[in-house]
């Protein structure tokens, strides 16, 4: 492999040694998970998403692979956000990588809590708001309420202290990528990161006749192959409609360097991978960044901003 590609990226103003790192959601709860993602070749720790209090989540099975992807009703198991706010500290100690935080409150309310709580924490190089968890009953994804969506923006960054990017669900209509986006501009967020889950997918075993997850009579938000088109249209159509300040992250369906290609093209600065890495454990951040360098080697590109967003129209 030729040492001159390099697939370091900048977010939120820090240097990640690799432009690939993981989705917040699978293998990313404990010390022991957060500290192998620090010993990996992911290019940043990022957190499972916090809520104010310690949460069991949803009953099992709760996560369930198909050939395809994934399908999960987790419901916000974690330990709670002091909990990965304590962790920031270890993070720093002991690794040369950015150590992002997800919050995910189950409130507004709880949202600013946790953000207030957290400034004056050195060791959290950003924070990614959650408003796209499918999975908690009786709470509806923020970021399909473009009013709610502002609502909390305005109360974020009366608090934040740290660099904000939020984590989106998925669009399928150009009218709504164009009022989040417009919503999405007129706030100082460092990124959007594009795709959550797509929610409320439904996968069925037709020899048992049944649902394959526990909660929510089997719906659940699903990841891997199935979203890739979905995730890379939401990637591009963001990178299009927002301010050039504001960094688009890619997640869905990233499984192989090409597909970590294809993201950059449609203009992601990083990649987060998230069924993948729940298959395949920590050593698919270096397997998928050789195969990105091979890409890039073969095709001459030096740095992943020699590509990035540079997807053709015919
Ligand atoms: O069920 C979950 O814990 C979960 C969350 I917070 C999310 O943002 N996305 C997802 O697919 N599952």
């Amino acid at each position: 492999m030729s040492s001159s590609v390099s697939i370091e990226t900048k977010i939120a103003g820090a240097v990640l040694p690799s432009c690939l790192y993981n989705a917040s959601g699978p293998l990313c709860s404990t010390e022991d998970e957060l500290h192998a993602l620090g010993k990996s070749a992911a290019g940043a720790i990022l957190s499972k998403s916090a809520t104010r209090e310690k949460r069991q989540g949803n009953e099992e099975p709760r996560y369930v692979e198909t050939p395809w992807g994934s399908i999960n009703s987790m419901g916000l198991p974690n330990e709670g956000y002091e909990y990965y706010a304590a962790f920031a500290e270890q993070a720093a100690a002991a690794y040369d990588k950015p150590y992002i935080m997800s919050v995910s409150g189950l409130s507004h309310e709880d949202n600013i809590h946790m953000i207030k709580a957290l400034s004056g924490n050195k060791n959290v190089t950003a924070i990614e708001l959650n408003l796209s968890c499918p999975n908690v009953p009786g709470k509806p994804q923020t970021g399909y309420d473009p009013e709610q969506t502002r609502y909390i923006l305005d109360k974020v960054f009366e608090v934040a202290e740290h660099p904000v990017g939020v984590k989106l669900p998925p669009y399928f209509d150009i009218p709504h990528f164009e009022a989040m986006a417009e919503i999405l501009n007129a706030f100082p967020l460092s990124f959007v990161t594009c795709i959550n889950s797509v929610g409320n997918g439904l996968v069925i075993d037709p020899d048992r006749e049944s649902v394959v997850i526990k909660p929510k009579s089997g719906f659940g938000g699903i990841g891997g192959d199935f979203v890739k088109p979905t995730a890379l249209a939401n990637v591009r159509k963001f990178y299009t409609l927002l301010d050039e300040q504001i960094a688009v992250i890619g997640c869905g369906g990233v499984k192989s360097g090409m597909d970590a290609f294809e993201h950059i093209l449609c203009g992601a600065s990083a990649v987060q991978v998230g069924t993948q890495y729940m298959r395949e454990g920590t050593n698919c951040f270096a397997r998928i960044g050789r195969e990105l360098e091979e890409i890039m080697s073969r095709k001459g590109y030096k740095d992943i901003g020699s590509f990035k967003g540079r997807l053709k129209d015919l």
